[in-house]
């Protein structure tokens, strides 16, 4: 199960009450006042683990509790921390409150590994009746209460965070692609929406011309309105700064691939203006197939770009492409 969107609880450990105790000891008359403060509450925390790539666990554990701070002492000690309740997110949790803030602004967006929002703030410990010694009121019969810990609720989107997105009509060939591109293994089959969750896999070993690429679920005409599957997944593509538009060049579906590459055109518009904007390239999958040679032509004119044939299956002209996307990518 992929896991996207998930509606958590959080609440954060009660500051420990400060106590009221003074001084006893042989031979040491009226030794003071000596009650030590409450514990810090502990807080909530979301941390970005590079392992995880849903939010999954959230979804079956939504109420998130950290630990209160422990009772302030005699002998002026203090009273221990609570334990931070630390949630592990996938890279491209976007975090929003609930009911959301005027601008609709999300609260954080989580994007590097190792990166942390506190999402509600652990309680204060109250200050024990040491502390409220003085010259002229040396026997302080009172002491603070912890502060509560903040609580809330929220919503975590997962925007997932790839160089390169792949955008297509079922059956195109793009988990074939990403098959073909990456070490990802990614369910490929002659049926349209075999596809039903976005992977992610990585291109190329070297560090410095790595690349990512996502494989989303098909896009079907009315995308852009929650037709098919492919409006829930848009959103993952919605960082990529490479979208690649892939078309089944062969027609095998009966399709005409100037259509195809119409309608894709026009989902990500109407889905997102800036998507529409964003750089992209057009492949022509299926290149192996002899049908594709002379539809080739006529989806060059009509979409007025470079178009690459490529055939996922035999590898044709997938190396081109990984230059091609490098050099784009290349800042
Ligand atoms: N001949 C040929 N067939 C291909 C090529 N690429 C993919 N196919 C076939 O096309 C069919 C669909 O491939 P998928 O990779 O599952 O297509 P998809 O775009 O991921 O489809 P959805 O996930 O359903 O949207 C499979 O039967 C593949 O074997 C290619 O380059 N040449
Ligand atoms: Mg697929």
């Amino acid at each position: 199960m992929f896991v996207d969107r998930v509606r958590i609880h959080a609440r954060a450990g009660d500051g420990g009450d400060g106590v009221i105790c003074f001084h006893r000891e042989k031979f040491v008359p009226r030794g003071g006042p000596d009650g030590g403060d409450g514990g810090r509450g502990g807080d909530v925390v979301l941390e970005v683990d590079p392992q995880i790539n849903n939010l999954i666990d959230l979804r079956f554990r939504p109420h998130a509790r950290a630990g209160h701070g422990g009772k302030g002492g005699g002998n002026n000690c203090t009273g221990k921390n609570g334990k931070p309740c630390v949630l592990k997110v996938p890279a491209g949790t976007v975090v929003y409150s609930l009911p959301p803030g005027e601008d609709g602004e999300p609260l954080a967006d989580l994007t590097r590994p190792g990166e942390t929002h506190v999402l509600c703030r652990g309680g204060r410990g109250g200050r024990g009746n040491a502390r409220f010694a003085s010259s002229v009121r040396q026997t302080p019969r009172y002491a603070e209460e912890g502060q509560p810990g903040e609580t809330g609720e929220f919503i975590l989107v997962l925007k997932s965070i790839a160089q390169v997105g792949l955008v297509g009509l079922p059956n195109a060939g793009k988990s074939s692609l990403l098959a073909a591109l990456s070490a990802a293994k990614p369910k490929i089959a002659p049926y349209p929406f075999t596809t039903l969750q976005p992977s992610i896999g990585v291109v190329g070993s070297a560090e410095e011309n790595r690349f990512t690429v996502a494989d989303i679920p098909g896009l079907v005409e009315g995308a852009h309105a929650g037709k098919g599957l492919g409006h829930d997944f848009l959103r993952h593509i919605e960082r990529c700064a490479i979208l690649l538009l892939l078309i089944d060049a062969a027609g095998t579906e009966g399709r005409d691939p100037v259509d195809d590459y119409r309608l894709l055109r026009k989902e990500l518009r109407e889905y997102d203006p800036a998507l529409a904007r964003r750089p992209f390239l057009v492949v022509a999958n299926k290149a192996d197939l002899p049908e594709s040679k002379a539809r080739l032509s006529a989806l060059r004119s009509a979409s007025r770009k470079q178009v690459l044939a490529v055939s996922a299956k035999t590898g044709e002209g997938i190396p081109g492409l990984i230059s091609s996307l490098r050099e784009i990518l290349a800042p």
